[in-house]
Formats: C-alpha cells, sequence, structure tokens
C-alpha cells in the first residue's frame, strides 16, 4: 500500500536541500553542494527501499529493482530559482511506489533522478547522454553562463559513480511531474495525461559593436550591442506572427553585456534564444527567421553577429498502452476531473522514448505558477497524483508495458 503520509514527509524533506527562504523554492542546481546532499539522501532512501543503487558518470541516480523492471522518476535538479516540485515530485513519488511495491509484493520498479535537466549546461543533459542523444565529450564541453565546463563540474559527484546503467533492464518510463502552466489549475482538474511533448531549440547569439564612452559618443555613431538586441527582438515578435500558433513560444532568458556599467556603450551582448512548438517544421521555420532577423539587424546597425551551438530536442508523442493505464487509473482516482493534454514543458520522458514507452502524468500547479519559488500544488491533488501512478502501475503498466 501506498503512505502518503511517508510520500509528504520524503517530498518536504527532499527541499531542504537547497530550501530558498521563500515561499517554498529551492535552489539547487545541477552538482550544486545542495544537488549532491540530496542525491546522497535520495541514493539512502533507494537503499532502504531494498533497490541496488547505481550512478553513472553524469550523475544520474538510480534505484534498481532486481530483474526487469518499470522505470519512474524524473530529475532532482532545480532552476536557479525554482519550486519545490518541478522534477521532485516524479523522483519522490517513483520512490514512493517502488517502496510499497517492494513491501507488498508488486510489480518490481525502479527510480530515477536524472541530472541536469535544468538545462545549467544543455537541454535534459543527463538523459540525453543516457539515451544516446549526446555523447558525454560532447556534454563534457558544454558549459553554464558563468564558463565552467560540465566536465569539471560533474567532479562533484565522482566518488558516487559506480558505471553506466543498461536501459535494457527497463519495461518503460513513467514520469509524473507538475504541469507547470494553467490548464488543469484553470479548470478544477486534479490529473492531465500527458498527449505528447514539444520539442526545443536553444542557441546563444552574440552581437558584437564597439565599446565607447557613454556620453561623447554622438547617437548616429554608435555601434551599440544592447540596442541591437532590443531592435532584434521587436523585429523578431513582428516576424515571428505569421507562421507560429498559440502553442509555440520563445525566450530570451538571459543576456550579458560586456562590460555592463552605465556609462559605457555595451561593445558585446551575449543572449540565449529559446523557442519551443510541437512540430519539428515549424522550428525550422522560427530558426530560419530568426537567423534572418538576426542577421538584418546586425547589418543595420553596424555591429557583428555570431551563433552559438544549436541544442535542441524533437517532438515527442508519448506511448499509446502506457497512456491508456494512465487513462484507465485517472478515471478510477479522479472520475471526470483529468483530462488528456500536451506538455509545454520539456521532461526527460522525451530522451528516455528513445530507448523505450514512455508515458507522463500531471497534476496541477496553483496559479500556472513554475520555474518560480512560489510553484505549489494543492496537497490533495499531489496524492491524488501518487494514487493514480499506484493504480496504474498496479493494474496495468507494471505488468504489461509493451
Ligand atoms: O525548461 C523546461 O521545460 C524544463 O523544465 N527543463
Ligand atoms: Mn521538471
Ligand atoms: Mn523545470
Amino acid at each position: 500500500m501506498i503512505r502518503p503520509d511517508r510520500f509528504l514527509a520524503d517530498l518536504h524533506h527532499l527541499r531542504s536541500f537547497g530550501a530558498s527562504g521563500v515561499g517554498r523554492g529551492v535552489v539547487r542546481p545541477a552538482y550544486s553542494d545542495p544537488d549532491v546532499a540530496a542525491r546522497r539522501w535520495l541514493a539512502d532512501r533507494m537503499r532502504e527501499a531494498g533497490l541496488q543503487v547505481q550512478v553513472d558518470a553524469m550523475g544520474n541516480l538510480f534505484g534498481l529493482a532486481a530483474g526487469p523492471s518499470l522505470l519512474m522518476g524524473s530529475h532532482s535538479d532545480s532552476q536557479p530559482e525554482g519550486g519545490w516540485l518541478d522534477g521532485a515530485l516524479g523522483v519522490i513519488a517513483a520512490l514512493e511506489i517502488a517502496r510499497s511495491c517492494a513491501e507488498s509484493g508488486g510489480p518490481p520498479v525502479s527510480v530515477v533522478s536524472f541530472q541536469d535537466e535544468e538545462g545549467r549546461f544543455g537541454v535534459t543533459t543527463g538523459s540525453a547522454v543516457w539515451s544516446g542523444h549526446l555523447s558525454q565529450a560532447g556534454a563534457d564541453a558544454l558549459t553554464d553562463h558563468a564558463g565552467t565546463p560540465l566536465a569539471s563540474a560533474r567532479a562533484a559527484m565522482a566518488d558516487m559513480v559506480t558505471g553506466p546503467v543498461d536501459p535494457a533492464q527497463f519495461a518503460g518510463f513513467i514520469e509524473m511531474h507538475i504541469e507547470q502552466g494553467p490548464a488543469l489549475d484553470a479548470a478544477g482538474e486534479q490529473i492531465g495525461v500527458v498527449t505528447d511533448i514539444v520539442g526545443i531549440r536553444d542557441m546563444k547569439i552574440t552581437f558584437d559593436g564597439r565599446q565607447n564612452h557613454a556620453g561623447t559618443t554622438p547617437m548616429h555613431l554608435r555601434q551599440d550591442a544592447f540596442q541591437a538586441v532590443s531592435a532584434f527582438n521587436t523585429r523578431l515578435n513582428d516576424r515571428l506572427r505569421n507562421v507560429v500558433t498559440p502553442r509555440s513560444v520563445w525566450t530570451i532568458g538571459h543576456i550579458t553585456l560586456h562590460p555592463n556599467a552605465s556609462s559605457i556603450v555595451p561593445g558585446r551582448a551575449v543572449f540565449s534564444m529559446q523557442w519551443r512548438d510541437a512540430e519539428k517544421e515549424r522550428l525550422a521555420r522560427m530558426e530560419e527567421i530568426i537567423r534572418d532577423v538576426a542577421e538584418e539587424t546586425a547589418a543595420g546597425m553596424g555591429v557583428q553577429v555570431s551563433f552559438g551551438q544549436m541544442l535542441g530536442l524533437e517532438p515527442v508523442a508519448m506511448n499509446a498502452t502506457l497512456r491508456r493505464a494512465l487513462e484507465g487509473a485517472a478515471e478510477q482516482i479522479a472520475p471526470g476531473a483529468w483530462r488528456l493534454m500536451p506538455s509545454g514543458a520539456l521532461h526527460d520522458a522525451t530522451n528516455v522514448s528513445r530507448l523505450m514507452p514512455v508515458a507522463m502524468l500531471f497534476v496541477p500547479s496553483i496559479g500556472g505558477i513554475s520555474h518560480a519559488f512560489d510553484e505549489d500544488t494543492r496537497e490533495a491533488d499531489l496524492v491524488a497524483g501518487l494514487r493514480v501512478l499506484d493504480h496504474a502501475v498496479r493494474h496495468a503498466a507494471g505488468r504489461n508495458p509493451q
């Protein structure tokens, strides 16, 4: 039997690693001290549950049931400012399901917490490497915004590494997560069964202008890198309008200006350009527009533009059999209060779908807030999600995942 009290206690305990003090937020980026401490604590909980702990070179943490099993989990790293449930919910729910199945003779369930899902270095980096989408050498060469290479960051977990984990032992993967958007909360529903996950593209763009004096340089003689970003953004919003749908999104979320001083015309701007859509062709069309607009803007403003490496994941559909198991369980636990829905957030399930059948379950995010300290979900909804997982695993998914 699942124990909601134990599940909630563990979820709150995980939040203590990197607790921000603001709301229920956490600061637990991949390979930071709180992240590694949380993984050590999780490894102990896995051992207590009778699972065999394995950690691969990336720092993906597995708790393995003996023999073939269903894999469940998510990630325990956070955004630089993150909520307490993003990723953590899926890991702790998986732990509770694995533990209760082991206690009561249920189907064998293994648990995973993938590393760097939040992309301090890449995009869902740990599961990207585990699935073969990205090589270890390719990942090692990635750097965070401070210039630290992943190769040196992952040394923080070197003493925990046991070796590679063979995906062939898993019949399928189920990831529970908070929705991170407004749909379920606005509709007063408890459960979302995911149909598909959007695709993403992410790259750095740099404008190089001319650093100069902010008092003496006439406006018409400036090659101001920030003005170039500003003009680029305005033009881009206009130009994308003809190709996007309501599900298409694009974001400039990180920018550095050099030298970042009030009295200096900035000579360089480096910023992140990320876009997401449910269709691969539209992602490509958006890329063309982004590159064209950046080049036109640079030419018009007398600055140079350069594009960094483009990272990405394709849109993926969930496995029909596993999805049906979740749908059946949702109708049992939350009759009339669940829906089928797409995911606009990225998840490790995208990468894992290269290896095995995958499915995902959502619970509501209050006010649709996530990637923010005040992200939260009602306790009754957290527990309803756990019950749906439990029902699905015991009645269908754990017995016949293919
Ligand atoms: O950005 C995402 O969608 C995910 O939370 N990493
Ligand atoms: Mn997440
Ligand atoms: Mn996230």
